[in-house]
């Protein structure tokens, strides 16, 4: 530790971080929607565009020790946890550096390396995921450590959300759910759905501290985040939170968007986190406005970098295509330790 080191406020060394977070989620979102248009990108598609927020805010604060589960919406997680933007473009176009080999594409960012445990597809299917890796660090007395889960306020309509927090809650397990409530699953919007649109008050039935906050401001995620972390990392158990957010583009690059009213969409445009952020920052005289756009042009260059290294990627050689989908005799042996015929062998 230098004596400069004192000088700096570590809290407004976050929300520059935050910042920068946001714009390199937004870039690498817009990049995608392009090469997606150019069929570079193929399969689903999903958005997190006018979310990041979230993401950044909240993920910025966690230790290297911590996980992290998302849902299909991943890719500004990923990025923001510290899965490189080559490997995460990679995994895109379907490539063998993608960070789940190619075999994943966008909706199965995977990274073990930063504890990133998905890009899951099925909705509400991971957070009973989310449970299982606290309970794996409660009960191997790795005490501090907290699993983050993000899910949309869709998953609180499945089954899973229900088992997941009533058993995270039985248990104190040291999960954070994150339920980023854009009102939409897919075409379904949360009113016409839902009897109780009180989404912190329907988690809190479970007993777990949960509260909502405005998804939009990166101040109030943060500060959020932090007590929420703080209590979960404590060992108090289960901590909700329900960000209030939109999500700027269509559900996924399938949907032609004709159930959300235009004006709608444009007013929830005005509330975009990134510029708004940045001008409370320079209004604070924290930075000016060259330093906003040096921060849109690096996250540019690492998109672009990004891109080039998903195009000469190779594809996974069609010799090991069948690697990691069945389980392979030699592996079966030690399970069944009878001798495996080959035949029937899966
Ligand atoms: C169990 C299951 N049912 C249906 C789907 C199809 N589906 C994909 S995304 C989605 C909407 C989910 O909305 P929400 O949870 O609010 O998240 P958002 O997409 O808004 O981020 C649906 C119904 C699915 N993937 N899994």
């Amino acid at each position: 530790m230098t004596a400069t080191d004192d000088l700096v406020d570590p809290r407004l060394t976050r929300r520059l971080r935050t910042l920068a977070d946001m714009i390199r989620v937004r870039v690498l979102e817009e990049r995608c929607a392009e090469l997606y248009g150019q069929m570079k990108i193929r399969g689903f598609l999903h958005l997190y565009v006018g979310e990041e927020a979230i993401a950044a805010s909240i993920i910025g604060q966690l230790g290297p020790d911590d996980a992290v589960v998302a849902t299909y919406r991943e890719h500004g997680h990923a990025l923001v946890r510290g899965v490189s933007a080559r490997a995460i473009m990679a995994e895109m176009f379907g490539r063998a550096d993608g960070c789940s080999g190619g075999r994943g594409g966008s909706m199965h960012l995977f990274d073990a390396a930063t504890r990133f445990y998905g890009g899951n597809a099925i909705v509400g299917g991971h957070l009973p995921l989310a449970v299982g890796l606290g309970l794996a660090d409660a009960m191997q007395g790795r005490a501090g450590r907290v699993t983050v889960c993000f899910f949309g306020e869709g998953a609180m309509a499945e089954g899973e959300f229900h088992e997941a927090m009533n058993l995270a809650a039985l248990w104190h397990v040291p999960v954070l759910f994150c339920c980023e409530n854009n009102l939409y699953a897919m075409g379904t919007s949360l009113r016409s759905s839902e009897s109780q649109t009180d989404l912190a008050l329907k988690a809190s039935t479970y007993e777990v501290p949960a509260w909502s906050v405005d998804g939009m401001d990166p101040d109030e995620v943060a500060a959020a985040a932090e007590r929420a972390l703080a209590m979960v990392r404590g060992g108090g158990g289960p901590v909700f939170l329900e960000l209030r957010t939109y999500r700027f583009r269509a559900h996924s690059m399938f949907d032609p968007d004709l159930y959300r009213d235009p004006a709608e969409v444009e007013a929830w445009k005005e509330r975009d986190p990134i510029p708004a952020f940045a001008q409370r920052l320079a209004a604070e005289g924290a930075l000016d406005p060259g330093e906003v756009e040096a921060l849109w042009e690096a996250a540019r260059a690492e998109v672009d970098d990004a891109v080039a290294f998903a195009d000469a990627a190779p594809l996974e050689p069609v010799e090991t295509l069948l690697r990691h989908v069945t389980a392979e005799p030699e592996r079966l042996r030690h399970v069944t330790a009878e001798p495996v015929d080959e035949e029937v062998a899966p």
